[in-house]
């Protein structure tokens, strides 16, 4: 017993030290709120990483990957230790005997366990905290996310800065140009731009506002590391910062009917002058058609 017991703590203390290493890892490391550099991710699942919180999900991902693997694969070898003992030494050995429980055993394990998980639960909750509360920045871009079955739609305030009103039940008319619904009689939705493609400059903070017209769906960005459900009746407020050029998938992820397969669209990170051409052209283009 007392040899497994050994054999147990040492596991333990490994798991522990590859714990304390990767924190330190990141210490050391920094991740760049503000980095360039793409996140490597995983390469079996994740793509690179674009924006600022990928490398601290990311090396929350493998943390977990590597602490729990580690401790499900010594579960499993001291199991099968226990095992073949067991098997070796016949059932008339006093081994085989019933024994009574260790309680310091029990009680070591137990804390040992609750101190891995809480670590997980309050550095999980830092990065979660970091993505809810309002952005530190100013200067952030402003989009409101609709979701619809089956498209997701992208409106962005134009010269006035403001968000014109919408009621869906009562103007919603796709095929007049209007799916969101935006109220002809309020003066502020009528620059207001809506595009099927997520727009938004590199470096700068996009706030986005989460809405659903029907049934709850989910926009996933994986590049970013970004998931949030969109929820009928709610408004939700999350936030990302990408921080490479490039174009990304965006998928809905809530199973939204039958279409759901196709609620597909994309991210655009351009240049500040890129972006700055393209909210001109679409405002003119908004206001011409109103
Ligand atoms: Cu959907």
């Amino acid at each position: 017993m007392w040899r497994a017991l050994k054999l147990a703590l040492c596991v333990l203390a490994c798991c522990c030290l590859l714990l304390c290493g990767r924190f330190g890892l990141a210490q050391s490391s920094s991740p760049a709120q503000t980095s360039n550099q793409p996140s490597a991710g995983h390469s079996l699942w994740f793509p690179s990483g674009a924006s600022s919180h990928a490398v601290t999900v990311d090396h929350e991902f493998r943390t977990a990957l590597w602490v729990l693997g580690i401790l499900f694969v010594a579960g499993q070898l001291l199991l099968a230790l226990f095992l073949l003992r067991s098997w070796r030494s016949g059932p008339s050995s006093a081994n085989s005997a019933n024994v009574a429980g260790n309680w310091k055993l029990e009680i070591a394990w137990t804390v040992a366990m609750a101190a891995i998980f809480l670590w997980f639960h309050i550095s999980g909750a830092m990065i979660w905290s970091e993505k809810f509360l309002p952005p530190k920045q100013f200067g952030q871009v402003h989009v409101e996310v609709t979701g619809a079955q089956f498209q997701w739609y992208f409106r962005y305030p134009g010269a006035d800065g403001v968000l014109g009103r919408v009621d869906a039940q009562k103007f919603a008319r796709p095929d007049e140009g209007n799916p969101l619904g935006i109220d002809p009689s309020d003066p502020a939705g009528r620059d207001d731009i809506v595009s099927t493609a997520m727009v938004v400059p590199v470096n700068r903070v996009v706030q986005l506002d989460l809405r659903a017209q029907d049934v709850i769906h989910s926009l996933f960005i994986p590049a970013m590391r970004f998931k949030q459900d969109a929820v009928p009746g709610m408004e939700i407020h999350n936030h990302f910062t990408p921080t490479l050029i490039g174009e990304y998938e965006i998928a809905c992820t809530q199973l939204c009917g039958t279409g759901h397969y196709r609620m597909r669209a994309v991210v655009r990170v351009v240049s500040e002058e890129e972006f700055a051409a393209w909210l001109k052209a679409h405002t003119e283009s908004a206001e011409a058609g109103k």
